[in-house]
């Protein structure tokens, strides 16, 4: 038979359907996904029809183009499932989803009207389209910064189709659901509680999605967050006050003290530079700080003879432009650079022989600039 015959008899076929009214109709109700030759419905029975009508009449269903789905079986009078059917597949988000047939009977022509009625089954989980959502944020966002996160779909529908959604752990973010004009729904997650990067440079969460089916279905997506830094700590000297000795005279870079602090936060804002803060006394010009190492050197001669203490003021900077400070208690320890002087203030001219022991014959002053030269001066007669 060339195509062209099969059109025209086709296109008849059709419009003597059209004509012919419609004898009776049955409408019936299957769940999605039934086996392979599992009933529909007894059509002889619900027609009202009979084993003969059925055979004289050559009993055939016009299906259209639901063909492969359902099939007549002339011996029984019911009709059954031919293949498998996915109402999403069939129907996708519609509903109610329904099939339509005509069952054709011949002399006389008699058409009756047969719907299966295809029910969903919660046969699909919600799921997202990427296993993991990856975001970078600052420590130093605000609470109630929002961000948007990847929707999830079931392809069921009414109660098997998506319900809601959860978010765990509930530390730092909890989830906002918003309608959308269109019906959609966005997702967000909402800064409750601020990160900090020094507890927790990464945080994982969970977003589960749920459906309300029986049993329920669930898809989840992993939600990884890279904590930026924001220069939230200052630095911190390990002692408030620091305590160091040197011998008056040591040689000019000779290392008094190191003082260190700390810094939590990363990179520049973590970098601690050191400098010596004084700006009253002499003290910036004897010694000197390394800024990176935080290593106090002196840089022109200790005379004890000076000063017998100082106090170096050190300041701890970061990038960021927080800062500590902390004081060196410096003891200069005096060493024996001074020869004693000794001035005669007064002499007798001549001694006689038998002068008095205990004459005074001569007055001096002795004096050593020296520490332990001053305990040990003494008028001598
Ligand atoms: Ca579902
Ligand atoms: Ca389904
Ligand atoms: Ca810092
Ligand atoms: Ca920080």
């Amino acid at each position: 038979m060339s195509d062209r015959k099969i059109i025209w008899q086709v296109l008849l076929f059709m419009s003597v359907l059209s004509y012919v009214p419609i004898q009776g109709q049955v409408i019936y109700s299957i769940t999605e996904e039934l086996e392979m030759g599992s009933l529909v419905g007894n059509i002889l029975q619900d027609l009202g029809l009979n084993m003969k009508r059925l055979k004289s009449g050559k009993a055939r269903i016009y299906t259209g183009d639901n063909a492969e789905y359902i099939e007549l079986n002339k011996e029984r009078g019911v009709l059954f499932i031919k293949k498998r059917i996915d109402r999403e597949t069939l129907c996708g988000q519609t509903t109610p989803c329904a099939l339509h047939f005509r069952l054709i009977l011949e002399d006389p022509m008699e058409l009756y009207s047969i719907t299966v009625e295809v029910t969903d089954i919660n046969d699909n989980a919600p799921v997202f389209k990427k296993s993991e959502m990856k975001f970078r944020i600052s420590e130093s966002a605000v609470t109630g910064a929002k961000f948007v996160l990847e929707s999830a779909m079931d392809l069921d529908v009414g109660v098997n189709g998506l319900q809601g959604y959860s978010l765990k752990p509930t530390d730092n973010f909890i989830l906002k659901i918003q309608n959308q004009p269109d019906g959609g729904k966005t997702v967000e997650m909402v800064l409750q509680k601020p990160l900090d990067r020094e507890k927790n440079d990464h945080v994982s969460l969970v977003l589960t999605a749920i459906d309300g089916g029986e049993p329920q279905m669930s898809g989840t997506v992993q939600i990884e967050i890279t904590v930026l830094d924001a220069n939230d700590n200052a630095p911190i000297f390990t002692q408030d006050v620091y305590k160091a000795t040197i011998r008056e005279n040591s040689a000019k870079g000779t290392v008094v003290i190191s003082v260190s602090a700390s810094d939590a936060d990363l990179s520049s804002y973590g970098k601690v530079t050191y400098s010596i803060s004084n700006s009253l006394d002499d003290v910036s010009e004897l010694f000197e700080i390394n800024g990176d190492k935080g290593e106090v050197k002196v840089i022109e001669n200790i005379d004890y003879e000076k000063a017998r203490q100082y106090q170096i003021h050190v300041q701890a900077s970061d990038d960021g432009g927080l800062t500590d400070s902390c004081k060196i208690m410096v003891e200069v320890i005096d060493t024996n650079d001074n020869v004693p002087s000794i001035d005669v203030l007064s002499k007798s001219a001549v001694i006689s022989e038998d002068i008095k022991p205990g004459t005074v014959v001569t007055m001096m002053n002795i004096q050593d600039p020296d520490f332990w030269g001053k305990r040990s001066s003494s008028v001598l007669n």
